[in-house]
């Protein structure tokens, strides 16, 4: 369907331009908001576009940079192609690009890693600063000027409120049959005035399927085709499958003993190639019925909603491979009856996410023997992705889990350590963690409980030994209520730094 046919709002034809021309509406030092979650839904041509502008000013001895709001991740031809440019001041609340990570690691781009279901209110308090311009992915205009969202919703409807000038870009790559599968929710007053969200089942819609924009900002329309990242996933792993093998038998063995309702509740996954391998699990699995409410639905939710198993996922992004992606478009009919996507404030509410009760599944980087998570940083000071919605989801849900292989780097790393380099979520909000050695429940233990679970069901043998000797000798030397050796509960990591190998 081309430009005009996705165009039916006759006002904005005058505004129809090029995205170098649209790029002259963004200004050094401007706060701008992108579309874009997890891969999907970014704009493709005007970060090109203001990389290039960036570019022309810095050659002129002028300086551009621009701070970038987002959803989630976006791809290399938004996040990546800025952070090359070096256009890029400030950057929130979550990346995985490659070149941009590099920068926040130098210490040349801000980064500010946020819960996403926080970022909205944060900027509608005003407390991030003013937004000057956002840039935002639709699949076309209907007649009365409302906006059909693409294949990720993010923080989209805070932005074109937020923002002064609004940058349309409509992908004519997309299907506009995606019309429908949206629900935005504009019930989010600002406090004392804020209610009650009305959603009580995942599949649930309470707004309308469009985004609203005021037509006095759109200042540009620009046309892309080009699609989304291809979200790739490699083929589950035996440590993945046996992690998924781990996690569905706990859920049975829940239902057995009457902890969890037999037709289960909401699921949440996280990003990766172990999430997926979950969902993959349960294909297989005996539930029935499933409901997803998540933030990003990738392959394994789209294979369980096409099998049947699972009844409706609610989410505010799809992430697919090339393959998903080809499958959602052709039975895009059967796919909008049961694909909810929403703005990530609703998404990933904390409120929503303990009522409903769901059971969040999220990967992990490391987490120490008293049941704390690192999510975000390698070796303490690197910082990987972000939190995301991890927390979000970790610290309200039904039941939680923390997912990793034992190892890393071909075992020169211990993913279960002494101490976390690094801490995201606490020993408050982890309950259950889960390695392809085998599953620690750490509901109703206390610390030195946690400890002894963990070695026993979660170490690799080859740390096993080594973390045991480290909790005895804490537990003997003058341990109170959290047993460490304060002067090695470190070492291992600096000894990973030093010879490439956390063990002696
Ligand atoms: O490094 O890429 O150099 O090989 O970390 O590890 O095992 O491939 O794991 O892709 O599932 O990602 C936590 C990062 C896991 C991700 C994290 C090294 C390892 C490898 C990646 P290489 P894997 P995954 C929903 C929820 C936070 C946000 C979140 C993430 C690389 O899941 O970003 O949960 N989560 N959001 O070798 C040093 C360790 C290590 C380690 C692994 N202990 N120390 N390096 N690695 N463990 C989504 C959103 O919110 C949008």
């Amino acid at each position: 369907m081309s430009l005009a046919d996705r165009m039916q709002y006759a006002d904005f034809q005058s505004r129809i331009m090029t995205a170098d021309e649209a790029a002259r509406f963004v200004a050094d030092g401007d706060i701008v908001g992108m579309s874009g979650f997890t891969g999907a839904g970014y704009p493709k041509v005007l970060p090109t576009a203001i990389a290039a502008r960036a570019r022309e000013e810095h050659a002129a001895g002028r300086p551009f940079r621009i701070q970038v709001w987002t959803g989630a991740s976006t791809a290399p031809e938004a996040d990546g192609v800025l952070a090359e440019a070096d256009a890029v001041s400030l950057r929130l609340p979550y990346n995985s690009d490659g070149a941009t990570r590099k920068k926040i690691n130098a210490g040349e781009i801000d980064y500010l890693d946020l819960h996403l279901s926080h970022v909205a209110q944060l900027a509608s308090y005003g407390f991030l600063g003013h937004m000057n311009v956002a840039v935002i992915e639709i699949v076309g205009i209907t007649a009365d000027g409302l906006l059909i969202p693409s294949t990720a919703v993010g923080n989209n409807k805070t932005w074109l409120d937020e923002a002064d000038k609004v940058i349309l870009e409509i992908n004519t790559r997309l299907p506009m049959s995606m019309e429908g599968m949206h629900d935005i929710y504009y019930g989010t007053a600002l406090p004392p005035h804020r209610l009650p969200i009305s959603l009580t089942r995942a599949d649930n819609r309470i707004g309308i399927p469009y985004l609203r924009v005021d037509p006095k900002k759109v200042v540009a329309i620009v046309e892309t085709s080009h699609p989304d990242r291809d979200n790739a996933f490699s083929q589950p792993d035996e440590n993945s499958r046996r992690i998924a093998g781990h996690i569905i038998e706990f859920l049975q063995h829940e239902i057995r003993h009457g902890r969890l309702p037999a037709r289960m509740l909401p699921i949440q996954s996280g990003v990766g190639n172990v999430a997926n391998a979950v969902l993959d699990g349960l294909l297989h699995g005996p539930f029935q019925n499933l409901l997803g409410f998540t933030e990003v639905l990738q392959d394994g939710m789209l294979d369980l909603l096409r099998a049947g198993k699972m009844k409706c996922a609610s989410a505010t992004a799809v992430s697919f491979s090339r393959a998903a992606y080809e499958d959602f478009e052709k039975n895009i009919d059967f796919y909008r009856e049961r694909i909810i996507l929403r703005p990530q404030e609703i998404s990933n509410h904390p409120e929503l996410v303990r009522r409903l009760g769901v059971i969040a599944m999220n990967s992990m980087i490391e987490v120490d023997l008293y049941g704390h998570i690192n999510s975000t940083h390698l070796m303490g000071s690197s910082m990987m992705n972000g939190i995301g919605g991890s927390g979000d989801f970790a610290r309200n849900g039904y039941l939680t889990f923390f997912v990793t292989p034992s190892v890393a780097k071909d075992g020169k790393i211990s993913c279960l350590v002494p101490m976390c380099s690094h801490v995201d979520h606490t020993e408050h909000d982890s309950q259950i963690i889960v390695t392809e050695q085998g599953l620690a429940d750490l509901r109703g233990l206390s610390p030195r409980r946690r400890a002894q679970v963990l070695i026993n069901q979660c170490a690799h043998p080859d740390y096993r030994p080594m973390l045991q000797d480290y909790f005895d000798r804490a537990c003997k030397q003058g341990a109170q209520h959290t047993p460490h050796l304060l002067g090695e509960a470190l070492s291992w990591h600096q000894r990973f730094l030093e010879t490439g190998d956390m063990r002696p």
